[in-house]
């Protein structure tokens, strides 16, 4: 609900509530009012707390011990207890608290609150996590809520917002906003998801502003002392998440709104796209190309062209006959089909165009002034389906019924911010009138404008995709790509940064981009592979399929009237390094799939900023990736350094964490124990002198090489090349054993996981999965033993025998021993390797 009664009799919209206004009352010319202190003794609930002043309720509940929701509402006007994003169980949840005079502590958090209202909340040992450096702002345009804030703060997340991985300093909007050709001040972009993770003095805290308006994010740009949020309307409902490690609030925040699915095993694979593959024949002959040349992929993508007149939810029949036809010749050759199908339904009546007859019929759509909301896009005028009405989102989810049946395996939701031609903001007027009718999110029966559901409409869009995926197909996990959303989205829809462009300055922005849409929830997502807007040049596209590589989404996507961006377009040098690196890519699937598995239980991201991994690297605490912005986690392991400025032909530094690391590519041992951030603190502070001091690790990469690091103690699975993630592989599943250093902390723990599955169903909910955690250990006369348990789950995986190779371990012997057999060791190209028989049980493989 929105306040349309202004909380204070006065001209300024942002009267802040804590001031002395007996001072403003003349020069208002309004009644004298009464100082705005709590006027009420502090109620103390199990949960948590409620205080009023004289015109506001302020009310925190403690959910878990470590995560907190703040609402403040006009006295006796609570807001609906309602959300889109956070899960309703969660919502719902609260523990008991300890009260104190001035507020409560959970066994983690403790929160106090002042006079004025301002909050103040710190770790059980007094630390002060966040605090409120001015009462809330509060008046007829909204609110906002200022926190204090240091130049050591350090902020994150925020979803799909171009710029630095780190965001202190800058101010962002969110309205989801179709941006072709987006550059780093662009803002508002797609997506709003309004969560970030904070980060000082080596503790992190994350808050979610729970507001679907057009909210507004400063973190320092206005006044380095503060940072802020704030809301044009809507209800002032936020979370606050506490760490202190970074990684436990990004679980909590999954905990919040959900974790991102596990995706179909296909969707990890290399996907072919373009605007647009047409006709049929074009489809065919792409799919021909790719196995010829021995490009592994798994998806051929169509793209609005495959459509009879732009119409969502048809095809074109005669650049398109015999549509299953298609999807089963691609098939056939291990290929899955995703079409993309747009929310907008053209206006089109007495044509026998079923979602138009279905939708009027069943009054589906958006209004405006009681008539049906026409708006240009693709078909021409266009109705734009009601997506917060649960009964249009199931009408909408039967619209996939024939594609379904006909085999078609991922859907791409597009334009969905909703993108509207006619206007120059892009999107449909402020008034258009949405039905909320949605029981289960705790939203009471009502309208609402589209100022309220804009950010919440491409995500509302995605669940009707992804629900009625499932309702048409219960035991098959659905693929969606979607390109606007907000906070939860992920639990629908996966998602790829919009429409980016050629250029090097774009390749670079995928790493932070793709950084903090996975710390905002979305694990799933890439960029469109060698930029959709304009053409690469070849070293360009080279090097744009070598990192998305090892990005979670890998889809090389082009614009119409673009060049080729297709693998092989630029003469074989070009496409052998390629190859090589989607080769990797599927060598490494099993390890990609159980970092998305672990996404699915966890929260965790696929791919991760280096300080979620290692919080505590630098002696000031301030994040790794600050230092170097090109280098990122893959999975757990395996720490991908791409440079910073990627046309840049200079050499460039790589910074390591303090630890031991290997080259991926030749094994060799890199010996970075030494602690880091000497060199930074002198540049920062030139008087810090006497640490000891790494040289820098210089690197300078040609056109095909990407520097890759594996942290020593990792155990990393491989496994033979296929052309699609469908193919079995054929031979052992390799385990890749980084040895630790003996007697060295730091690299203490060697281990590693596996998880497999069918790839497709939701077996794996009933047993039919496989889970490993390996371990390894080095004995003092450094044997090297590693052990892997018996299985978890059920489920029969492709392989029979292990091959385990170990990598920075020198064996005395050359021999290994298991089960009673003593073998030798194989020596390898990166170390020495043995296969065992994997007879589902447990078993210890010594080498030595
Ligand atoms: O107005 O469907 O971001 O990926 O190829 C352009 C055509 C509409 C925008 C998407 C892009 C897609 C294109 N779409």
């Amino acid at each position: 609900m929105s306040f349309s009664v202004p909380l204070w009799p006065s001209r300024s919209p942002f009267q802040r509530l804590g001031l002395p206004l007996a001072a403003l009352a003349g020069a208002l010319s309004v009644p004298t009012l009464l100082p705005a202190q709590a006027t009420r003794t502090p109620t103390h609930t199990r949960s948590g707390i409620q205080l009023s002043n004289h015109s506001v309720t302020l009310r925190i509940d403690a959910l878990r011990a470590d995560v907190l929701r703040v609402r403040m509402y006009p006295i006796g006007h609570p807001a609906e207890d309602a959300s889109w994003a956070v899960l309703p169980t969660s919502r719902k949840a609260r523990i008991s608290v300890t009260a104190r005079p001035d507020g409560f502590c959970t066994d983690e958090v403790c929160v106090a609150v002042s006079r004025d209202l301002r909050l103040t909340i710190s770790d059980r040992a007094g630390h002060v996590l966040q605090s409120d450096a001015l009462p809330v702002e509060w008046g007829t345009h909204g609110f906002t809520v200022s926190k204090t804030r240091t130049d050591d703060d350090h902020f994150f997340g925020l979803g799909d917002k171009p710029g630095p991985l780190d965001r202190s300093g800058e101010a962002f909007a969110l309205w989801n906003t179709d941006s072709f050709g987006w550059q780093e001040s662009t803002d508002p972009i797609y997506k709003s998801i309004p969560f970030f993770l904070e980060m000082h003095n080596g503790r992190s805290i994350g808050v979610l502003l729970d507001n679907t308006y057009r909210t507004f994010f400063d973190f320092g740009r206005k006044d380095p002392s503060q940072y802020s949020f704030s809301a044009p309307a809507g209800p002032l409902d936020y979370y606050v998440l506490y760490g202190p490690e970074p990684k436990q609030v990004v679980e909590a925040y999954a905990w919040l709104t959900g974790p991102a699915p596990l995706p179909p095993l296909w969707a990890l694979g290399y996907q072919q796209s373009r605007y647009s593959y047409t006709p049929r024949s074009q489809v065919e002959a792409i799919a021909a190309r790719l196995r010829r040349d021995k490009i592994p992929a798994d998806g051929i993508w169509l793209d609005i062209d495959y459509q009879d007149r732009y119409r969502p939810f048809t095809v074109n029949p005669v650049t398109f006959p015999d549509f299953p036809g298609l999807v089963r010749e691609l098939a056939s050759e291990q290929f899955r089909t995703v079409v993309i199908a747009d929310l907008h339904i053209a206006d089109a009546p007495h044509q026998g165009y079923l979602p138009y007859d279905s939708g009027i019929a069943g009054d589906e759509f958006v209004k405006e002034g009681g008539k049906n909301y026409v708006g240009a896009v693709w078909p021409g005028p266009s109705l734009f389906p009601d997506f917060t009405q649960q009964c249009t989102r199931r009408w909408f989810g039967s619209l996939y019924k024939q594609f379904v049946d006909d085999g078609v395996a991922g859907f791409w939701d597009d334009m969905n911010e909703p993108a509207v031609f006619t206007y120059p903001s892009k999107t449909m007027p402020d008034d258009v009138v949405h039905r909320i009718d949605d029981p289960e999110e705790g939203f009471s029966k009502r309208t609402a404008t589209h100022l309220e559901i804009h950010n919440v409409y491409g995500m509302e869009n995605s669940r009707a995709s992804e629900e009625g995926l499932l309702a048409l197909r219960p035991n098959l996990r659905p693929f969606v790509l979607t390109r606007a959303t907000y906070a939860g989205g992920q639990r629908y829809a996966a998602t790829w940064t919009g429409d980016n462009l050629s250029t090097w300055n774009h390749l670079r922005m995928t790493t932070p981009q793709l950084l903090n849409l996975g710390l905002s929830g979305f694990s799933l997502s890439g960029a469109d592979v060698g930029g959709f807007g304009g053409s690469p040049s070849p070293d360009l596209l080279t090097k744009w399929l070598m990192l998305a590589a090892f990005q979670p989404i890998d889809r090389d996507h082009a614009a119409k009237g673009t060049r080729g961006h297709e693998p092989w377009v630029d003469g074989p040098a070009q496409e052998a390094i390629r190859r090589r690196y989607i080769d990797q890519r599927y060598r490494l699937m099993s390890y990609l799939y159980t970092a998305a598995e672990e996404t699915s239980r966890t929260g965790i991201p696929i791919i991760r900023p280096l300080f979620l991994e290692y919080p505590h690297a630098t002696a000031d605490n301030h994040p790794l990736d600050d230092d170097a912005p090109g280098e990122f986690f893959f999975g757990p392991s395996i720490l991908v350094a791409a440079s910073p400025l990627p046309d840049d032909v200079a050499p460039y530094e790589v910074h390591l964490p303090p630890g031991v690391w290997y080259d991926y590519w030749t094994g060799a041992r890199l010996d970075r124990r030494e602690p880091l951030g000497s060199q930074d603190l002198e540049l920062r502070n030139p008087t810090a002198k006497g640490e000891p001091r790494l040289a820098p690790l210089m690197v300078d990469p040609g056109l095909g090489d990407l520097p890759i690091y594996v942290r020593a103690g990792a155990i990393v699975p491989m496994q033979p090349l296929v052309q699609s993630t469908k193919d079995k592989p054929d031979g052992p599943l390799t385990l890749r054993v980084y040895a630790p250093e003996a007697g060295d902390a730091s690299a203490a723990a060697c281990q590693g996981d596996l998880y497999s599955d069918d790839g497709t169903t939701f077996d794996f909910r009933h047993g039919a999965y496989l889970r490993l955690h390996i371990t390894c250990s080095v004995a003092p006369n450094g044997a090297l033993t590693v052990h892997i348990p018996a299985r978890k789950g059920h489920y029969r995986p492709w392989w029979t025998h292990f091959r385990i190779e170990a990598i920075g371990f020198n064996p005395a012997q050359s021999r290994a021993e298991f089960g009673g057999h003593t073998t030798a060791l194989e020596r390898t190209r990166l170390g020495y390797a043995v296969t065992v028989a994997d007879r589902g049980a447990a078993q210890s493989i010594i080498l030595e």
